[in-house]
């Protein structure tokens, strides 16, 4: 097949890169954003998200002049879906940008074309939802076009090198279809490219972020076991991980992110019966923010009328999303709590939680506070000197979420409580 010119639809984390990197490899890329704030921004030549590289990459597309945006698809060789697929309130998955997406890409559609799918879904959605959608334009999936499921499975932070360097999984409908997917990401893929079925590749991509959560939810629970048994759960961790098959992850303030915290939800979704580990999981990593509080409310006797700083707001470390993040949901909880909070995000300091007061440096964050947290360790807040903090923060508590900061704050004047720490050792 010859892709000289594709739609990738959706253009966020997934879909930027993805497009701006088809292009700086020579194919003519239109990208498609529903979101006329997008659209503008792209267009003026900045970006809209935080991603390391990802500025120089689109800016090297512009200028190779392969790369256009638009807000609505047009004739191409190929299609990519990269849209949202979020979870509602009630754990449901969210397909209304997938089915949109799929329909405005319909009228497009022409014989010998691909269309793959790569937002993470449902199992079945290529073959139940995506499929008639595209084929009431009266084109056969299999016999008229190609189409196919493809998990993105790059890692925020390292999306550009691991987009390129990654293995991709290609499930198609059929085995052409599988090829065709193969043949399109070969123009920049350097990783194992292995084909399979679309369901097979949806369940790929939905066990390794269920398996991640389970694994996490695990380590919460150690940490938890550690604050009632009086053990340092970060040493036996160590100790533990000494051994050749265990590799305990590492606790935290819960799962963030709008992978691994939204996608096991699809499979209980999907089977309840089947999957009652799987909600388990969820359960356990969505309710680590209330046990960070209490620890808090513990150490400071009360939150009520407490002025707490609180240390990042993305769901991990150096980057600037903030979706489904715990730390958010901990800021609400101290709020909820009586706590007055004032929030710093290096990464996104105009990110406001209702009800705290945003600060746009370290020391504003600091001044006054009877405590401070450490929700997120960024880089900057991992090498913190605690002697210099210690002229800033009135108060003398420091809460470790992320089991990163060490004896040093003690000897600093700290009384530091750390996630996982029953005793305290420093
Ligand atoms: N976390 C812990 N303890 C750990 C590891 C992570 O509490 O030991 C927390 C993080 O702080 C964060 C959340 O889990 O809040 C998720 O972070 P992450 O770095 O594990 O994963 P994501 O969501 O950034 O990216 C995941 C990756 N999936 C796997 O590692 C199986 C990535 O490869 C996927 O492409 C991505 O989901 C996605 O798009 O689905």
């Amino acid at each position: 097949m010859n892709f000289e010119k594709i739609c990738v639809l959706g253009l966020g984390y997934i879909g930027l890169p993805t497009a701006s990197t088809f292009a700086t490899h020579g194919v003519r890329v239109i990208g498609v954003d529903v979101d006329q704030r997008v659209v503008g921004v792209l267009r003026s030549g900045e970006i809209h998200i935080h991603e390391p590289g990802l500025r120089t990459r689109v800016q090297a597309a512009f200028r190779s002049g392969t790369l256009q945006v638009s807000d609505t698809p047009e004739k191409a060789d190929a299609f990519i879906i990269a849209v949202p697929t979020p979870i509602r309130d009630d754990k449901t998955a969210d397909m209304r940008a997938v089915i949109s997406a799929t329909e405005a890409i319909t009228p497009h559609l022409a014989p010998g074309n691909l269309v793959v799918l790569e937002s993470t879904s449902p199992p079945r959605t290529t073959v139940d939802l995506v499929r008639p959608i595209l084929e009431r334009g009266g084109l056969k999936a299999g016999g008229d076009f190609h189409l196919a499921y493809s998990p993105e499975r790059v890692l925020p932070g390292q999306i550009l090198r691991e987009l390129i360097e990654n293995a991709r999984v290609i499930g198609g409908i059929d085995h052409a279809s599988a090829e065709a997917g193969a043949e399109l990401y070969r123009t920049f893929v350097c990783g194992d490219i292995l084909l399979t079925d679309a369901t097979t590749a949806e369940m790929v991509k939905l066990m390794e972020n269920t398996y991640r959560d389970i694994n996490i939810a695990a380590a919460n629970e150690f940490a938890r076991l550690a604050h009632e048994f009086g053990i340092n759960f970060w040493e036996a961790r160590r100790l533990a991980n000494l051994h050749p098959r265990v590799e305990i992850l590492k606790a935290g303030p819960g799962v963030g992110g709008h992978c691994i915290s939204v996608d096991p939800w699809f499979l209980v979704e999907a089977a309840p019966k089947c999957t009652p580990l799987i909600r388990q999981a969820r359960e356990i990593n969505d309710s680590q923010p209330a046990f960070v509080v209490g620890l808090l409310e513990k150490a400071l006797g009360g939150l009520a009328g407490k002025q707490i700083a609180a240390l990042g707001l993305s769901y991990k470390p150096d980057v600037d999303d903030l979706r489904e993040s715990p730390a958010i949901t901990i800021v609400e909880l101290m709020i909820e709590a009586g706590a007055r909070v004032c929030t710093f995000e290096p990464f996104k300091p105009e990110a406001v939680v209702p009800g705290a007061a945003p600060a746009v440096s370290l020391e504003e964050a600091l001044s006054g506070a009877d405590a401070l947290v450490l929700l997120v360790d960024h880089e900057q807040f991992r090498s913190l000197d605690p002697a210099l903090i210690a002229g800033l923060l009135p108060g003398r508590l420091a809460v470790d979420t992320r089991g990163v900061w060490g004896a040093e704050w003690k000897d600093a004047g700290f009384q530091l409580q750390t996630l996982g720490k029953g005793k305290n050792d420093g």
